[in-house]
């Protein structure tokens, strides 16, 4: 029963947890068809226990499909998802191309479902930068409660943020620190194996980089404009797991205490939050699952209602495909998709 459904990058990091994704939610999908560049035509790819080969985006019919989960970059959504959206199909975008478009809806589910309604201007509804969703969903239950005036946030974010050749990086960079090959930097800006870098995109006029202005930007269009955010983005040696540390100044006074019990009841968080060896979340914890964990909530006593936070996700999941799915789910439930032949069994 169910969707016609294309993911369109189906062999990058994303592309792959997409379809993970899909088939561990149980999304009613009738069709799936795995969507890529050309040159990856043929490549074929892991749909729950079956294998669905690559198709050619050139050549492939997408008024054929209801859905279309994109994850191929910036330059590919900006060529095909408005293409794609005239076609017919609803688009879930994962890059950032339209993602501050005031036609577009930029959606993280447990925050502004709401908006979802705006997703019928072009048939686009935009997935946040990864940073961002996980930061959200821990904002948005406490700014709820007792309004945030001013957010602080550093991120420590994982290499596979930076897709496969990030990973590769770490990895063949770690090996050649033993010896075991070349450690020169090609696709981070200087080594990162054992090092933190505090650049994640160019850098702008103002001196933040691209990354600090998408956190920025695109907390303000899903939460709300009037939170005072400063951000600093750095990558670090790790493979899969944004870890973010939050300082918030809040309208009224709010404890640690009843911070932990109005996360404890937020939907999408987790809260891990002891003052013990195994009482906070590491990204190797959150590596693979679907929630934002927040530990060490402690009162910051250098400012007037103030709370510091540790919020961890993995950035694949949360940060990227599962919110992406999430978003397909919220179009299932409003009745905004429909399946074209009704609910059906998988065929392919
Ligand atoms: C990164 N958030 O971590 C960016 C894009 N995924 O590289």
């Amino acid at each position: 029963m169910g969707y016609r459904v294309a993911v369109v990058g189906a062999t990058g990091n994303v592309g792959r947890e997409m379809l993970n994704i899909l088939e561990e939610l149980n999304f009613p999908v009738t069709e799936m068809h795995a969507v890529a560049s050309r040159k990856s035509k043929g490549i074929e790819v892991s749909f729950g226990d079956r294998t669905v080969k690559c198709e050619s985006i050139d050549s492939f019919d997408f008024s054929t499909v209801d859905l279309v989960l994109m994850s191929a970059g910036g330059d590919a959504s900006r060529e095909w998802s408005e293409k794609i959206g005239k076609a017919g199909p609803m688009v879930i975008d994962n890059s950032s191309a339209f993602r501050m478009d005031p036609d577009v809806p930029l959606i993280v589910p447990e925050v502004n479902p709401d908006a979802i309604k705006l997703a019928t201007k072009k048939n686009i509804i935009a997935n946040p930068n990864c940073s961002t969703a996980q930061l959200v969903v821990a904002l948005k239950p406490l700014h709820d409660a007792a309004k945030i005036k001013r957010a602080v946030v550093s991120t420590y974010q994982s290499v596979s943020g930076a897709g496969k050749a990030g990973m590769d990086e770490l990895w063949t960079q770690t090996k050649a620190i033993y010896g075991l090959g070349d450690a020169r930097p090609k696709h981070f800006p200087k080594q990162i194996a054992f090092n933190l870098i505090p650049m994640i995109g160019a850098f702008r006029d103002d001196g933040y980089t691209e990354e600090e202005a998408k956190m920025w930007a695109e907390t303000h269009k899903i939460l709300d404009p009037d939170i005072q955010l400063t951000v600093t983005c750095v990558r670090v040696p790790v493979f899969v797991g944004h870890s973010e540390s939050v300082n918030l100044e809040f309208d009224r006074p709010i404890s640690p205490d009843e911070a932990r019990e109005i996360l404890r009841e937020a939907p999408g968080v987790l809260v891990v939050d002891k003052a013990e060896a195994d009482g906070y979340v590491t990204p190797i914890d959150a590596a693979g699952e679907f929630a934002v964990f927040v530990s060490r909530i402690r009162k910051d006593p250098t400012v007037e209602n103030g709370l510091n936070l540790w919020v961890v996700s993995d950035n694949l999941r949360k940060g990227a495909a599962l919110n992406a799915v999430q978003i397909a789910q919220l179009l299932d439930e409003t009745g905004m998709i429909k399946p074209a032949g009704g609910y059906r069994t998988l065929t392919v």
